[in-house]
Order: structure tokens, then sequence, then C-alpha cells
């Protein structure tokens, strides 16, 4: 009888749990009958000056008058318990006591974080209206991983320090602990650097006058930013208080055209041929063998080292381009002296130095994964696994702490269904597929799991920088409800039921994230169309469905099931607040057809992918220099073309690289003489053609913008 009863009990406990939507779901919590009258004039005590630090937060996110406790009534009682886990709490909601304990201020943070969600979502849009009722509970918890981590790519596109705040107030509602700040990279170098003030002052920006090229988006303009130290610093303080540490990440040896285009000597000693690029030196890595080098990195790292409190700094070590060492006369040279054959050995000795200067500045290295593969890379580095599962496995056995994240589970910049926004070389996935990664499954052995110090979500944002313009709800919309999966993973280790947690997140823990005013993705709604009736179901009831009519972009109210012959012109979305959800249309909307084209242009093509891949629809084809003002594109049909729609694109398939710069677009009814037909816009035309057509030709009226080729893809074509 008394097992069936505990049996009852829990079962219950875990029924409460999810009707609470708890993300990240605590290790264990017990709810009970009655509850906490939390009122306006609930005094918070805070037991030690480290737990009024988080009183001091929590009361900013709650509307209670300041009053002084007389010893009765209710409160709110906030204490660090050395005996509990270091991230871990214990909280009890009692009928007149809240009393919650951390084992260090990080737990007390987390704790309160667990009692910011058991009060109504509207406390994280500052509008929570008291008294309210929180029922009572004792929950106890503490996190399955120590390294709880997401990422910001602000070196391609800018994000300024509001941005970077608001999404560490996001990371620290879900008890992520880890900001992963890429500060430098090709497209840009974001922190100021006082020994060597030019470096952000050039390298900060690019387009107009700078030296440096605008490879993607806002092409026309100098765009750009850096943070000063002392806004750092704030950054660094105001991540503390939310239990945030920041490794700032400065990506060497490659990586590094912005920091070369300020400082062109600490290139390898050869001439580039620039003809290519049009004049362009697009040389991006270090010279591994130029000792000055080292110098000006120390002076560097120190100061990073000196404005960062993480034991940590990330050094890069990724996608380095090497062939610049393999003509180099001194590279080649100093891998003769040392008797090294492969070029990732050199990587090594890089890399090896930059640690050596990291721990005389009392810190120790991170790395992308590449940077182990010389084989000897000093093991108190922290690896990011970023390339594969496998490139994960090989770290750990090879005895480095891991933060795991392999492109396919933990790239919050790929697409999140086929017909949506984002990159795809490592997958298309939503949250599901992050909610279900799983650690056993993929193989690693105990040993190896015992080296995984946690998980991170990334957002590299080159793709971003292509939005016109780069909103922040695209960067809510990708990042979000992915990283609430990334904290579930990173927090509970446990058995999985997608099935609950998606309700938690398009529950309860929607309602939290519109007010937090994230503009998250909202599941897609479901489109049929059957016997001349379209209609669209909203994943979710709340939501407000929507639909546009090709070829007009404007969106009208879904009301019921359209009556139409043509559902290829509609596509619907859902929204509610600021949350949507992709588009989504019939099948029909996405179907294609191939007449028989041949292509030709000025420029001359690439063995690698020939133009005749266009000629038969296989994707994309590429040159082998970028483009001047008039050199063209041309595609011939070989009967008119009458169709709904063509869309023709220069460029990387998911980001405008490698485009067409500037340029007119024509189309010709006999295919000999032309009429204008627009204008290229980020690379890429939706031809709407009101006649049949027989060719369109594409002149650049400008010259490339810092790449060594043109990507061209093969034409879609809407019946
Ligand atoms: C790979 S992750 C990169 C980045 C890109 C990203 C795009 C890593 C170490 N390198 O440079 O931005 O893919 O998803």
């Amino acid at each position: 009888m008394k097992r069936i009863t505990i049996f009852l009990l829990s079962l219950f406990a875990a029924e409460q749990i999810s009707a609470q939507a708890l993300i990240p779901t605590p290790r264990h919590a017990a709810f009970e009958a009655g509850h906490f009258l939390l009122t306006s004039d609930c005094p918070i005590i805070a037991a030690s000056d480290e737990a009024q630090t988080v009183a001091d937060y929590l009361d900013d996110l709650l509307p209670l008058r300041r009053s002084a406790f007389l010893g009765l009534g209710e409160a709110l009682i906030l204490d660090i318990d050395p005996t509990l886990p270091q991230e871990g709490y214990r909280l009890e909601v009692g009928e007149q006591r809240i009393t919650l304990s951390g084992g260090t201020r990080d737990g007390l943070f987390y704790g309160v974080q667990t009692l910011l969600q058991l009060l109504p979502a509207e406390v994280y849009s500052r509008r929570l209206s008291l008294p309210c009722e929180v029922a009572c509970c004792r929950v106890e918890d503490s996190p399955a991983y120590a390294y709880r981590g997401s990422h910001l790519d602000v070196a391609r596109t800018w994000m300024p320090l509001e941005r970077v705040k608001q999404h560490i107030d996001r990371m620290a509602f879900h008890k992520l602990n880890t900001l992963h700040l890429h500060l430098t990279d090709d497209e840009g170098w974001r922190m100021e650097i006082l020994s060597h003030p030019r470096l952000a002052q050039v390298g900060g920006f690019r387009g107009g006058d700078s030296p440096i090229e605008p490879v993607y988006g806002r092409w026309d303009e100098k765009y750009g930013g850096y943070f000063t130290q002392q806004e750092l610093r704030e950054l660094v303080e105001y991540a503390r208080l939310r239990s945030v540490e920041i490794i700032p990440e400065i990506d060497l040896p490659g990586h590094s055209r912005a920091f070369a285009r300020v400082y062109p000597e600490i290139l390898c000693d050869y001439q580039p041929s620039l003809d290519r690029s049009a004049g362009y030196d697009v040389r991006n890595a270090f010279c591994a063998s130029r000792e000055e080098n080292f110098s000006i990195l120390e002076d560097i790292l120190r100061e990073v080292c000196a404005i960062f409190p993480s034991k940590y700094i990330h050094i890069g070590g990724d996608e380095v381009e090497m062939s610049q060492w393999r003509r180099c006369p001194r590279c080649q040279q100093l891998m003769r002296e040392r008797g090294w054959e492969e070029p990732a050995q050199l990587q090594e000795y890089f890399m090896s130095r930059l640690i050596k200067i990291l721990k005389s500045n009392g810190k120790e290295p991170v790395v992308w994964n590449e940077a182990i593969n010389g084989g000897t890379l000093e093991k108190s580095a922290l690896v990011q696994g970023w390339e594969s599962v496998k490139a994960c496995r090989k770290a750990t056995s090879e005895g480095y702490q891991t933060v795991v994240m392999p492109g396919q589970y933990f790239y919050f910049d790929m697409r999140q269904s086929a017909h949506e926004e984002g990159h795809v070389w490592a997958a298309i996935f939503d949250a599901e597929k992050v909610y279900n990664f799983d650690l056993t499954k993929l193989g690693f052995t105990p040993e190896e799991q015992r080296r995984v110090a946690g998980f991170e979500g990334t957002f590299f944002s080159e793709a971003y920088i292509g939005h016109n313009p780069e909103s922040d709800s695209y960067l809510d919309f990708m990042l979000w409800p992915r990283t609430a999966a990334l904290a579930e993973i990173c927090w509970h280790r446990g058995p999985k039921d997608w099935p609950a947690f998606r309700r938690a997140l398009t529950g309860l823990h929607g309602e939290r994230m519109d007010a937090m005013s994230i503009g998250h993705r909202l599941f897609p709604p479901v489109v049929t169309y059957s016997q001349g009736e379209l209609s669209a179901r909203a994943d979710q009831e709340g939501q407000q469905l929507f639909y546009t009519v090709e070829p007009d972009s404007v969106e009208h109210p879904y009301t019921g099931p359209i009556r139409t012959t043509e559902p290829q012109r509609y596509r619907f979305r859902a929204r509610r607040e600021e949350a949507r959800s992709p588009w989504v249309a019939h099948a029909s909307y996405y179907a294609t057809i191939r007449p028989a084209v041949h292509f030709t242009s000025s420029l001359p093509e690439s063995e690698k992918a020939p133009f005749n891949r266009i000629d038969s629809y296989k994707g994309a084809a590429w040159t082998t220099r970028t483009h001047r003002a008039g050199d063209w594109l041309r595609f011939d049909f070989a009967e008119p073309l009458s169709c709904r729609e063509i869309h023709l694109q220069t460029g990387y398939l998911h980001l405008p690289r490698c485009t067409f710069r500037h340029a007119k677009v024509e189309v010709s009814r006999d295919g000999s003489t032309f009429e204008p037909a627009g204008e290229l816009t980020a690379g890429a035309i939706t031809l709407r053609p009101e006649f049949p057509i027989r060719a369109i030709r594409i002149t650049a009226t400008s010259t490339g913008n810092g790449e060594e080729r043109v990507i061209i893809q093969s034409l879609k074509i809407k019946v």
C-alpha cells in the first residue's frame, strides 16, 4: 500500500512539474497542496552580502515595496549553504515562507530562476501584478554539466552592447553560464586594444574607405563597431551578476583578414597574385614563423587577459588556410628546421606559443578542434568540438576536456526546416533535434563522457548581415526555442520525453519567452489542399494565422479555408506577440520545372564546378575570379519560356557572398535584343515574366567585393 502511495505521489509530483513547465527540468521537484501568497509587502531577506546581490537582482524584477521585516508574516529568505553542490540550490515554498539556499552565489541565482518560473510569466516583462500565488513545493537541484554555453559572433555582424546584455539576461533565465564571445574574424575586430588602437578603430569597420572589403552584405556603406575596454568591463560585470562568465575569442591564426588589412606585415612572406580578387589581398592567416607576430599577439592577449576574469581565453584555431604557409619561404624553412612534415604541426607550434603567453597571464586556452590535429597540444586546453561528433570523440578520447557542439546539433545559424532561412552546411534542424541529443546513442564511451565539459549553441553571423536590415527578430528566431532545448540538455540528464518538452515550450514556457520579448520561432502551421480548398491550422491555440497571395506580399489575416485553383500562390505563417512561425505553403508552391537552358559568361569557369552544372540544374557553378564592371552572365532557353517565376541567384545559396555585387538584369524575347528587367539585390532577383522569354542577361556595373570567385546557382523556375 505504502509503495503505491509513494508511486502515486511521485506521479503527482511529475505531473505538477510538467504543469509548471520548469525549463530546464530540475533534478528533483515535489509540489504540495497550498500556496504562498506573494504580496507587494513581502520582504526579501538576504543572509549575507553575497546573497544580497542576488536579492537585489530579484527585487529588480518584482514590484515589491521596500518594507522592514518585523520577524513575523511572510518572507522570502535567501542564503548560502556550502553543504549544497556548487551550482546547486534548495528551494522550499511553504505557506509562510519561501526559503532559498544556494551552494554558492551561483546556486542561489539559479534557485531564483526557478522561483521566477513559479510566478506568472509577466514577471519577465516586469508587469507582474501582486498579490500572486506561488505553489508550495520543494526543489533540490543542481546542473548535469559545468559548461553551459551560448556563442555570439559579433565579428561578422556587429551587435551593440545592449543586444549582448539582453542575450545574457535570456541565458541567465535558462541557467546557461558561459557566453563565448567571438570578437574577431575576417570581417571585423571588435575589441579596443590600447597598445594597437588602429586594430579596432580601423579594423572594426568594413566597406566605404575601409581597407576591409565588405564580403557579406551592407556592401555600400562603411559598417561596423567595436567595444571599448570600459564597455567590456561593464559587460563582464553585468554577466557576473547573472552568473554568466564571458570567454572572449580572438580567432587565430586564421580568420584574421581584418587584422591583416590593418597590419599587412603579419602575413606570410610572398607576393600573392591579386588578379583573381581584382587587386584585393584576401589572405587571412598570421605567418607562423614571423617572430614579431608573437610580440604583437603578446601585447594583445595581455590586454584581453586583463579585461576578462575568466580562467579561459579562446584563441581560435579553426579553418586555417594553410596554403599560405605552404607558399611562405619563412614557414617552409621553419618546418624544415624542426623536421615537420604537416602544416598542422606548424599550427600546433603557433598555438603553443600563444598558450605560453596565456599561461604567463594566468590563463588556460580554449581551442577549436582542429588545433589538436598536430598530436601534441597541451592537455590543459579546453577543446570545442564543432566539425563532427567524431571530432568531439577524438578530443575526449585523447584526454581533453571538451565542449561538445557539433554543427548538426548545435549551430543555430542552420535553418530549422527546408524552406527557411539559414545555413545548411551541417544540417537542417529544429529544437527537437537539440533536445534529443544523446551522447550515449552517439557512441561516446563512459570514459569519453567524463571528459564532456558541457554543450554550447552557436550563432555565427555571416548569414545574418545579409538580412535587410539584420533585425533582432531574425537573431531571436534562430536562437529560440533551440537555446531553451540546449539549456535543458546542459542542465538535466534524464529520460527524454519530447512531446512533454514540446508542450512546455509551446505552453507556459512559450508565454515566458513572449514576456521576455523574444521573437522566437513558433512551430509551423499545417497547410492542406483538398477539393479546391486550401486550409491552414496553427500549431496551437492563441496564435494568429496570416497568408499572402503571390505576387503580392501583403499579409492578410486567415479566417477560414480559401477556395482556389491556384494553391501554389499562397503562403501561411502564424504569429503570437513577437513570435512567429516560418512561412509554409502547399507542396505545389515549391515545385519547379527544368526547361532546357544554356549558360555562358565572360568569366572563366572553374574545373571543380563548371558552367554545365547550370545547364543540368545541378546546383552551383563557380568562376575562377571575381567580376569587374562589364562582366556578364547569360542564360539562353531552347524554347521561349512562359512561367510564373524565375529565381536567379549569384553567391552561396544561404548567404550573399561571392555574388555579383551590383548588376543590371535584362531579358530578351528573341535571344538577341534585350530589355531591362531590374537589378540584383543581395546578388539575386526574382523575375515574373509577363511574356515568353528566350534569354536573361546579367551585367556587372561594379567590381567584386573582396572575393576570388563568383558563384552562380542553377535557376529555380516555377510553372
Ligand atoms: C564554421 S565554427 C566556422 C565559422 C562559420 C560557421 C558557419 C568554426 C570554428 N568555423 O567560421 O561562421 O561555420 O556556420
